[in-house]
């Protein structure tokens, strides 16, 4: 189609600009020609970049309101995002957790916002010239959304809808919204043109907001379950455990408590949108490699035994001296128990957890069954589970970083091989099996601080999560390794803190560095190692000016 048939009495938008001055010699009329032209072009591309963006903003809007009905995840945004997250690699994903660490997600998002900002202004401005072309790619955008929804493990097939509409959308909008903007730069425009266009222009800007807007907060109303987890009265536990004494915590100034605070607790997950599983709803299937397949809902599990345990996570992708760390206590029912009423096959020695949005970990069933506190767990620090850490439901295994163990929203439990299954991370180049490594941290002085000479005190924390933690040393410079003292344990799952009195600290730049000893008596390992295959080794090391 012609931009003449677009716009209807549209004439071609580059043909030969009227000379102004009317050709004559006299008054410069190269200059002003070719300064007419660009101030036109100028407006012209401005206009069609507005057109795209308005149109844009419009689809957008529309797949928000049909995500009304089909789920938060499905929203063209959020599906893109989500895509491109499973496309992420591995060393992208590495470089965006170490740079942008918890605001990852919203640098993703800008990314994409940006994107499609970008495609809406350039197909804005082709739409002007190449209606079929720009149509054509509008409405490939929305095929493109589509597909990135669908595709999504945990998608329905109505997961299509919210951006393939959004296209449909925006290429209408882009149209009308062209046809006018054609016609209000006619040298025979009316000021009633002009005024169609910016109404229009304005209008449908309006109305985007209102149904973007509108249809995200309705979304954020209906899969609400705030008030679910409100109301959820826990289980009281069997084994229900005293404060742990305040020496697990070495009084230091500055030192984070022994108990990370929920709202503190790190938070690592693929999850664009946070995914809201009303307890209602929640069932647990227990299937696989096993005598008696079962599934239970959220009320039988409140019926089983709930013990409370103190245990430290961490995340494989913590680095050296990294804030991916957190201790909680956590209440929840025994998996050993579930999995023996299933009656688990001989040789299957996987189990591969889901979570409602496709989250897969394979953990091994051995590290369930030996005796350790292996749970699903409901509630952290005497609350439910905050809904990004996994309400209503997660599981939790001692002794293994979060991505074999931890699987948040969880919602099923396939027991099969490590041989014929592959968790989410494994292709994505990390270890199928993932013991946590020992680590320690120096957390005060931070590195970089100016302490005044003297006694200065170091404190910090340190994990060897299962295996327990038995020393903490301190390097200063090139040193002797010295003991530090260690706070009182709590259980081998969980971290130690510790300190030291560095006394007769002189004025200069110092390095201090860190090493523990876990449980079996094995020095932590000065190697370099990067979070990937399977978690970063390496000791602390800060510089302390001392003045
Ligand atoms: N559904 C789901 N569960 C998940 C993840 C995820 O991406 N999706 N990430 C895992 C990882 S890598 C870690 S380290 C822990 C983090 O748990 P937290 O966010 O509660 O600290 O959750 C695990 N469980
Ligand atoms: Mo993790």
């Amino acid at each position: 189609m012609s931009e003449q048939q677009a716009g209807g009495q549209g004439r071609a938008e580059d043909g030969p600009t009227p000379d102004p001055g009317g050709g004559g010699a006299q008054q410069e009329p190269g200059f002003t020609t070719a300064k007419t032209r660009l101030t036109s072009r100028g407006r012209r591309i401005a206009r069609g970049a507005l057109v795209g963006l308005v149109a844009g903003g419009a689809g957008l809007a529309v797949g928000e309101l049909v995500a009304v009905a089909t789920g938060e995840a499905s929203a063209p945004i959020t599906a893109a995002g989500t895509w491109a997250i499973s496309i992420t690699p591995t060393w992208l994903e590495q470089f965006a957790i170490r740079n942008f660490g918890s605001n990852d997600k919203n640098v993703l998002l800008t990314g994409v916002y940006t994107t499609v900002a970008l495609g809406a202004g350039v197909l804005g401005v082709l739409a002007r010239r190449w209606w079929n072309v720009a149509s054509i790619l509008v409405a490939l955008f929305g095929v493109v959304g589509a597909i990135a929804a669908v595709t999504r493990p945990a998608a329905h097939t109505s997961w299509l809808l919210p951006s393939l509409l959004a296209g449909l959308a925006a290429a209408l909008v882009m149209r009308w919204l062209t046809v006018l903007s054609l016609r209000e730069l006619e040298p025979s425009a009316q000021s009633s043109d002009r005024r169609r266009f910016v109404v229009g222009t304005l209008g449908t800007t309006a109305g985007a907001l209102i149904a973007g807007l509108g249809g995200n907060a309705w979304i954020k109303k209906r899969y609400n379950v705030s008030e679910a987890r409100a109301e959820l009265v826990l289980p009281s536990p069997a084994n229900a455990l005293p404060e742990p004494p305040a020496t697990v915590h070495p009084n230091v100034r500055g030192l984070g408590p022994f108990i990370t605070p929920t709202s503190e607790f790190y938070r690592v997950d693929t999850a664009l949108t946070v995914p809201r599983v009303d307890p209602r709803d929640w069932k647990l299937k227990i299937h696989g490699m096993v005598e008696r397949p079962f599934e239970i809902t959220f009320e039988e599990l409140l019926s089983y035994r709930f013990e409370e345990h103190d245990m430290t996570l961490t995340c494989v992708s913590n680095p050296v001296g990294g804030p991916y760390v957190g201790n909680a206590r956590w209440l929840g029912t025994p998996l050993a128990p579930l999995l023996r009423r299933a009656g688990i096959h001989r040789g299957a020695d996987m189990i591969l957890s889901k979570s409602t949005d496709g989250m897969t970990i394979g953990s091994p069933v051995e590290a369930v069954l030996d005796g350790r506190q292996a749970m699903l767990a409901i509630a952290m620090n005497g609350e439910a589970l905050p809904e990004k850490h996994g309400f209503p439901c997660r599981m939790l295994i001692p002794g293994l970083y979060g991505y074999v163990s931890a699987t948040k929203w969880l919602t099923d439990l396939n027991i099969t091989t490590f041989a014929s299954s592959d968790a989410y991370w494994t292709p994505r180049g990390y270890s199928p099996q993932a013991p946590v490594k020992t680590a320690s941290r120096i957390d005060v002085p931070k590195s970089g601080a100016t302490v005044p000479a003297g006694t200065v005190m170091l404190a910090g924390t340190a994990w060897a999560t299962h295996r327990g933690l038995a020393a903490v040393e301190v390097q200063i410079d090139d040193g002797a390794w010295r003991e530090a003292t260690l706070a009182s344990a709590d259980t081998p799952d969980t971290w130690r803190q510790w300190s030291f009195e560095w006394a007769n600290a002189t004025k200069g730049t110092h390095k201090v560095k860190v090493r523990a000893t876990d449980g079996t008596g094995a020095v932590q390992t000065s190697a370099v190692q990067d979070v990937v295959p399977n978690g970063s080794t390496g000791y602390h090391t800060i510089t302390v000016r001392v003045s």
